[in-house]
């Protein structure tokens, strides 16, 4: 079976969940007590999509977040970018934004943007409404899901929709990577929270 690797990167403000995204998908746990700066930084998963293994090598900021310099060491060469934000910061969706503009400028021009809107577990403490994320992520084209790393809600889903986006290899053409064509798939909107 074909394997494919694929470098996600995450991007975000501090404190969003990015770290326990990716500790939840890898790991499939929760550490209330995450440590801010010792945070995975590189961690790779496979998982099987149709007849292909996605390996997953997924470039965490760890403590980085606000040295916009360091960015493109985690975007370059990048398949797919998870934007996060946590539904319970509206400052952090905003600076979401500004990661779409800095991707659109400088990121990879096919990457694919996935939108996480993280710890809809705190649905009390809510300042940023599903529907106006949803319709921003569906004016950039990009993936949208709400999330709980805590409460493992739709972790995986994130990444398998990213696998769905990703340009299928037509038959014949091997991992080397040429020749693409694009077969962008449509994505269901999933929601949950
Ligand atoms: N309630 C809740 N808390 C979360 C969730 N994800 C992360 N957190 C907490 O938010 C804080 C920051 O998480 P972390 O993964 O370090 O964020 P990062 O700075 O973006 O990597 C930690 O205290 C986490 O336990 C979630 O889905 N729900
Ligand atoms: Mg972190």
């Amino acid at each position: 079976m074909a394997q494919r690797e694929l470098k996600i990167c995450l991007l975000g403000d501090t404190g969003v969940g990015k770290s326990s995204i990716v500790w939840r998908f890898v790991e499939d746990s929760f550490d209330p007590n995450i440590n801010p700066t010792i945070g995975a930084s590189f961690m790779t998963k496979t998982v099987q999509y149709q007849n292909e293994l996605h390996k997953f090598l997924i470039w965490d900021t760890a403590g980085q977040e606000r040295f916009r310099t360091l960015a493109p060491m985690y975007y370059r060469g990048s398949a797919a970018a998870i934007i996060v934000y946590d539904i319970t910061k509206e400052d952090s969706f905003q600076a979401l934004k500004n990661w779409v503009k800095e991707l659109r400028q400088h990121g990879p021009p096919n990457i694919v943007v996935a939108i996480a809107g993280n710890k809809c577990d705190l649905s009390d403490a809510r300042e940023v409404l599903e529907k106006d994320a949803k319709d921003y992520a569906d004016s950039i084209h990009a993936i949208f899901v709400e999330t709980s790393a805590k409460n493992a809600i739709n972790i995986h889903e994130v990444f398998i929709e990213i696998s769905q986006q990703i340009p299928v290899l037509d038959a014949g053409e091997g991992t080397a990577g040429k020749g693409f064509k694009l077969h962008r798939q449509p994505s269901e909107t999933r929601t949950c929270c």
